[in-house]
């Protein structure tokens, strides 16, 4: 089953669609046509870009049409928490309200974030495995913070999010929003060797921002960590053409690095 991964698409629905057009995964009606294929979002799909809303709702009916999930990133978890705490406002939460806005929240999604889509925010999971795949929407092992199986830190992160209070949300969103850790071997193999996999797929880190080129020029994921990592944020938002990503099948030799066989 071929499956295809995209990064943090930001608001810009008509761009992640036809990208899904492009790689025959929707027809020109806009319905799913990807067959055998399986589509995974890494998460971010809101804010920054002007159509956050319309994002969700595109990939909420994907999901019904088709073999579609998607990834919590943490522009979720920020948009579900400013409308969950926004009756209650209190002053600790006065950096969530500010962060919010000032990393690209849009008050048209606000206006139309509505119950079902805070309900499907709250089932995104966390991480997930696909094969020897591991998804993650940040480049950070925090994740292991909430767990030691995709399971557990779905369940700890969702729970955190639905009925934490605000200090345990606080921290839940500094810790999804971390990034750049992957960089540091030990850290994909501690992820690999707790959670399984032998491969880590990742957005939310801007390939333009990592590599120093223009996000025009960018239209193919990073490989780095030795092979093991791929970043596949194409930043749409600052003028990325944007690209899906067919996940490589992981041939039997590369699975070389046993948890015994890795740097102590
Ligand atoms: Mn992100």
């Amino acid at each position: 089953m071929p499956t295809f991964v995209v990064g943090d698409v930001h608001g810009y629905p008509e761009t992640l669609a036809k990208l899904l057009r492009d790689a025959g995964l929707l027809d020109r009606r806009l319905r799913w046509s990807g067959r055998d294929a399986r589509l995974w979002l890494l998460g971010d799909l809101v804010d920054r870009g002007p159509d956050g809303i319309g994002v969700i709702d595109l990939v909420m009916r994907l999901e019904r049409e088709g073999p579609v999930r998607c990834l919590l990133g943490n522009h979720e978890a920020v948009m579900h928490s400013v409308a969950r705490f926004e009756d209650a406002r209190a002053s600790a939460l006065d950096e969530l309200f500010a962060l919010y806005w000032l990393n690209g929240g849009q008050e048209a999604d606000r206006a139309r974030f509505r119950p079902e889509h805070a309900a499907w925010i709250e089932r995104l999971p966390a991480v997930a495995r696909v094969g020897d795949w591991l998804l993650l929407h940040s480049d950070t092992d925090l994740y292991l913070r909430f767990g030691r199986s995709i399971d557990e830190i779905c369940g700890s992160v969702s729970t955190i999010l639905t009925t934490g209070d605000a200090a345990a949300v606080e921290d839940l969103l500094a810790d999804l929003a971390d990034r750049t850790v992957l960089n540091d071997p030990g850290a994909v193999d501690r992820l690999l060797q707790t959670l399984g996999g032998a491969r880590i797929v990742h957005g939310h880190t801007p390939i333009a921002f990592v590599t120093g080129t223009e996000p025009d020029c960018v239209v193919q994921p990073l490989v780095y960590g030795g092979g093991r990592v791929l970043n596949v944020d194409h930043c749409l938002f600052a003028g990325g053409p944007g690209f899906i990503t067919e996940l490589p099948v992981v041939s039997r030799d590369e699975h070389g690095t046993k948890p015994s066989d890795a740097a102590p």
